[in-house]
């Protein structure tokens, strides 16, 4: 049995810090890979995350199959369409985009996933995802044809939060988008933190270690990063102390 989600909690109660790096398949090529995970597996990252706005298909599995080779840590699918489910991972976040309209986004994807999901083996966690303005048009934004919430609008970013807590979801994931200008601010951080009793992610344009940082001060529980890895690996090395 795969244990993905209580893991997470329980390293939340001890107090560690989890940070996800994120493997876009249509960016990542093959075999540059082997090279890429020795770097994670010897870094702080504690969680693998696969996925992105537009990934040619089958891309995602081949991938995940050959990550696994590599290694230990949980491979998680954050997808970006049905198309990029694949059972060779451990866990599947199970995502609604809760700050837009689009009912696709909502409930439809979600729909059109259930029979690749109904016999699977993967750990699958409903996850509210919300999309946070950030300055530029993210690729998440095109390709939901979704509207972003705005930072001014704080209570609707904390009432959306709280909304999927209470619709039962197991994480929210508040996302700057891929390449973000700036991460998410501390302070929207901070409050929606102090509002829901599960699991916060937070994700991107988390470019340096002092970001970082701040980014678990303000309330994050779990960080993805995937542009700074991408853009230069001796990243890894510059977390190696936090
Ligand atoms: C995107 O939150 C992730 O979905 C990571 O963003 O690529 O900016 O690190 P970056």
């Amino acid at each position: 049995m795969k244990n993905i989600y209580n893991n997470i909690l329980q390293s939340i109660s001890k107090g560690e810090r989890l940070l996800a790096v994120l493997i876009d398949p249509d960016k990542m090529k093959l075999e540059g890979l082997s090279n890429f995970i020795v770097k994670v597996n010897k870094s702080i990252a504690t969680h693998i995350f696969v996925g992105g706005s537009t990934v040619e298909e089958f891309a995602t599995e081949k991938l995940v199959s050959e990550l696994k080779i590599h290694t230990k840590l949980p491979i998680i699918i954050f997808p970006g369409d049905v198309s990029q489910i694949t059972d060779q991972a451990d866990g599947l976040l199970f995502l609604s985009l809760i700050s837009g309209r689009n009912p696709d986004y909502l409930i439809g994807k979600q729909v059109a996933s259930v029979s690749k999901l109904r016999d699977t083996d993967l750990e699958i966690i409903p996850t509210g995802y919300l999309l946070i303005e950030n300055g530029k048009e993210t690729a998440v934004q095109r390709v939901t044809n979704t509207e972003p919430l705005l930072i001014e609008h704080f209570q609707e970013i904390i009432d959306t939060s709280k909304a999927g807590e209470l619709l039962g979801m197991k994480l929210i994931y508040l996302e700057a988008g891929s390449g973000a200008l700036q991460p998410i601010p501390s302070d929207i951080i901070n409050k929606v933190k102090n509002e829901i009793r599960i699991p916060l992610i937070v994700g991107g344009g988390i470019k340096t270690k002092k970001q970082l940082r701040e980014v678990y001060e303000s309330g994050a529980d779990l960080v993805v990063i995937g542009t700074a890895f991408e853009d230069d690996e001796t990243f890894f090395k510059e977390l190696k102390k936090l």
